[in-house]
Parts: structure tokens; C-alpha cells; sequence
């Protein structure tokens, strides 16, 4: 993409609106506006970014076995009404009416519509077990929307729903949603630290939060330090072994790791004082099992191997994607900018030519365009005639990985400049090598074309 070309509203001035970090890059590199409390436009750059991120959701879902597909927004209240949660749910949800006089609502979740969905179609244990996801917008009327995407009114998220014949077969569900929910944060360059939580409106007794350790983080966590060196790296998974998700999620919650809903001091102690942690973190996923709660009430049975119908065990699995670019931005900034992790940059480099309309400065960078693009990897090319410091400055705020700098004096020797953004460091290679070096860091991360 050529900078000139582009829609990329950058703001000089910090809001003074956004409290947090994230909400102020995300609005000086124009990624969002806000149309109303908690309502926000994804303008294109933000919106690249979102898409990265359902990218890897969607990759590792699909991974695990689990089946995307596409509910609606708007919902019928008379299916809550079926699960006792049309009451229950309170002032968070937007209740909407339409012009027959029907109660609708804008979902703050799915777990009535994925049921209905189930009982309209499933009949025998034959047929699970089953878990189907989407990535579709919510609405939850929050009293407080804010900072930014992260505590929206309106926001994206992945929910799934397994539905298994057994307690047994929806507990590895949960353990292999654990597994690959781990896996999903990593490519994100993220750290999400599995707690055991509280289940809140969605109900059930099993639940573990995802948390990204954050000083700005809206969740107290307590934690045992020595979770923090565990990491799932490359290491496959097989998603169909029971055995081996259980071990994998025991390797990630046996150490003690809670939000201060759960938390208890007396077994907090026992862990060695140097340990001990008390901290705050960005929410980013939750995973419970529930067990019969709607499938009972709904009636959401099959006829098991007896013959007999018996209610599904059910658990819904959810993570933040809207709220994920904030976490990501507070976890990887420095005072110049965001810093985006390989796997969810929006553009892959970034060109800054120091003197547009030379012609050889120009041919230079329309040559390592077309090698990057040849490699499958996204250029945001700075064509613009912006003074060298405006343009280092807007590289440097928009945060990509890596940036090629392009000048006559350098040309002459037959260089560009390559800089890293996380550290800084900048080295002076003949274009072509740039180009390769830049697409093997990407290559390693599984990005581009080999
Ligand atoms: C699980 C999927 C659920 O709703 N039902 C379907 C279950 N869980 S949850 O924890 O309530 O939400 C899942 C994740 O969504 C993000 N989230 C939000 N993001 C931005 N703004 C909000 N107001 C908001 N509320 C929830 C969180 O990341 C949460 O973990």
C-alpha cells in the first residue's frame, strides 16, 4: 500500500479522552473512532489488525476441531425467556423492539441460539461430539464503556459451544479449549496466564479466565511467579487425545494462578514469599463448562447409547478479539509508539523514502515494493513528500516490525537502512538482503511465501 493512497487519519496531539495507553496510540495511529460511548468505527488500519487476529482465532480453532459458523446479532427474547436468562440478565442487555411488537435483543452471547440451533438438528449421541464457534459482534450495555476497545458497549468476540454425551467428554472439551486458547495468545505475541475465576451470568462451576499482565488491567490477579515461565512454543498437540490435553492444561493451572473473585489467602500463603504475586491483568478469554444449564431447560437432548434421551453437557468458550489489539498495544509500546508482535502486524515493513521524486530513490523502493509483494509479504510504502523526522515519527507511532529506509546518499553505496522497531537497531545491506532478511523473520513465524 502506498502511504498517499491509503486512509491513514494520524493525530499530532494525544487525546485527552483516553486514559490508557492502548486507547491513545489506537487513536493517534487511526486505528478507531469513537461513534457513541463504547461504538467504535475500525478504520482501516485498526480493521487490518482485527482481521489478523480473527485470522489466528479462526487457524487455531479450526485446529482443535472446532466448526466455524455465523449467528445473527439480533436474537428473539423468547428464547431467553426458555432459559430463565431474559430476567436474569439485567440492564446490560440492549432490549430492542420491533415493529410487530416483538421482543428482540442485541446478544450480549449465544449460548440459547446455539442450543436451539443443536435441539432443531441433533438427535443421537452418534452425532458428538460437537463444537461449533463464531466470531460475530456483541452488545453489552456496560455502565461503564471504557478505554477503548477494551471495555466497549459494541465488540467482537469468538464464542464456541461444545456439546458432548458426557461430563467426561465436555471436560476435555474445556481442556482442549484451554490448550488451544494458549496457543492462539502466543502467535499473538501475547503471555495469557490461565486463572481460575468466577462464572459470572454465563453459569457453571468450571471456569478459568485468560489474563495478559497489565498495570493498567482491569482484574486484581494473585499468582504463584513460576506460571510465568510455562510456554507451549511449537510444541504440536494432538487435539483428539484426551490424555494429553488434560496434561497440558495440568502443566498450565496446577500452580496457583486466580482473579480476586476465587482468590484465597490462606492457600496464597503457602506459596513461597519471593513467589507471590499480586498484580493486574487484561481479561482476554474465559472458558467454562456448565454442564446441563441451558441444554436441560431447552430441552437439548439425544437418545444415548440406551436408547434413552439424555441432556447434552454443554461449556462455551469466548475471547476478546476487539479487546485483544488493546491488550496486545499495552503489553508491546514504548514511548514513541505500538510495537506489533510479527504475527498480527498490519503491514509486514514498512518503506520510508527520504527523497521522493528522485528518480533513482524512487525506482529503488518501487523495486523492494514489488519483492516483498512477490514474497507475499505487505508493504505501507511512505511516498508521501513529508519531511524524513514526520515520516520516522508516523512509522514509529503505527509500530510495524521492520522499516527500510531509502535514500540517494545511501544508494550511492548500494544500501538501504534496515531498523528494527522493538530494539531500535539499524543496519545498512544491499536491497536485496533486506528483503531476505526481513522474509525469513517472517518465514520463521509461519508468514509469507516460502
Ligand atoms: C463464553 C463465550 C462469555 O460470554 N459466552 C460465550 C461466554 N464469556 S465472557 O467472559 O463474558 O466474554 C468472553 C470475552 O469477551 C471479552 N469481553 C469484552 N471485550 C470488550 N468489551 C467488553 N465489554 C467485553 N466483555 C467481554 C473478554 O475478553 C471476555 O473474556
Amino acid at each position: 500500500m502506498r502511504l498517499s493512497r491509503y486512509f491513514l487519519p494520524v493525530l499530532k496531539e494525544t487525546p485527552s479522552e483516553a486514559q490508557i495507553v492502548s486507547h491513545r496510540l489506537m487513536l493517534r495511529a487511526g486505528m478507531i473512532k469513537q461513534q457513541a460511548a463504547g461504538i467504535y468505527s475500525w478504520l482501516p488500519l485498526g480493521f487490518k489488525v482485527l482481521r489478523n487476529i480473527e485470522k489466528i482465532v479462526h487457524e487455531e480453532q479450526q485446529r482443535a476441531g472446532h466448526i466455524p459458523m455465523l449467528m445473527p446479532t439480533l436474537q428473539s427474547a423468547d428464547l431467553w425467556r426458555e432459559s430463565g436468562r431474559y430476567d436474569a440478565y439485567g440492564p446490560e442487555m440492549l432490549r430492542i423492539r420491533d415493529r410487530h411488537d416483538r421482543d428482540m435483543l442485541y446478544g450480549p452471547t449465544n449460548e440459547e441460539m446455539i442450543t436451539d440451533i443443536f435441539r432443531s438438528h441433533v438427535n443421537s449421541y452418534k452425532n458428538l461430539p460437537l463444537t461449533l464457534y463464531h466470531i460475530q459482534w456483541k452488545f453489552r450495555d456496560e455502565v461503564r464503556p471504557r478505554f477503548g476497545v477494551m471495555r466497549g458497549r459494541e465488540f467482537l468476540m469468538k464464542d464456541g459451544y461444545n456439546f458432548d454425551l458426557t461430563k467426561e467428554d465436555a471436560l476435555h472439551a474445556y481442556n482442549r479449549h484451554l490448550v488451544s486458547y494458549v496457543r492462539t495468545y502466543e502467535r499473538m505475541g501475547l503471555q495469557a496466564i490461565p486463572m481460575r475465576a468466577d462464572s459470572g451470568p454465563i453459569g457453571g462451576d468450571d471456569t478459568h479466565e485468560f489474563l495478559v499482565l497489565a498495570e493498567t488491567g482491569e482484574s486484581e490477579v494473585f499468582y504463584d511467579s513460576a506460571v510465568t515461565d510455562i510456554r507451549l512454543g511449537d510444541r504440536a498437540i494432538n487435539y483428539d487425545s484426551v490424555e494429553e490435553c488434560r496434561a497440558v492444561m495440568e502443566e498450565f493451572t496446577s500452580l496457583y494462578a486466580r482473579t480476586d473473585e476465587t482468590h484465597d489467602a490462606a492457600i496464597f500463603e503457602q506459596i513461597p514469599e519471593e513467589r507471590r504475586r499480586v498484580a493486574r491483568g487484561i481479561e482476554v478469554g474465559q472458558i467454562f463448562y456448565f454442564g446441563t444449564k441451558y441444554s436441560e431447560p431447552m430441552g437439548a437432548t439425544v437418545q444415548g447409547p440406551d436408547g434413552k434421551p439424555v441432556p447434552v453437557h454443554m461449556g462455551s468458550h469466548g475471547i476478546g478479539v476487539s479487546r485483544l489489539l488493546g491488550a496486545i498495544i499495552e503489553a508491546s509500546h514504548d514511548d514513541k509508539g505500538i510495537i506489533w508482535p510479527e504475527g498480527v502486524t498490519p503491514f509486514h515493513v514498512g518503506i520510508v523514502n527520504l527523497k521522493q521524486g528522485d528518480a533513482e530513490a524512487d525506482a529503488a523502493c518501487d523495486a523492494l515494493y514489488d519483492s516483498f509483494g512477490a514474497l507475499g509479504l505487505e508493504v505501507l510504502y511512505d511516498d508521501t513528500t513529508e519531511r524524513a523526522g514526520g515520516k520516522f515519527a508516523s512509522m514509529d507511532l503505527i509500530g510495524l516490525p521492520w522499516r527500510i529506509t531509502v535514500g540517494p546518499r545511501g544508494l550511492k553505496n548500494g544500501v538501504v537502512e534496515l531498523t528494527c522497531r522493538r530494539t531500535g537497531e539499524s543496519e545498512e545491506l544491499p536491497p536485496e538482503q533486506a528483503v531476505e532478511k526481513v522474509a525469513a523473520i517472517y518465514r520463521a513465524h509461519g508468514i509469507g511465501r516460502v
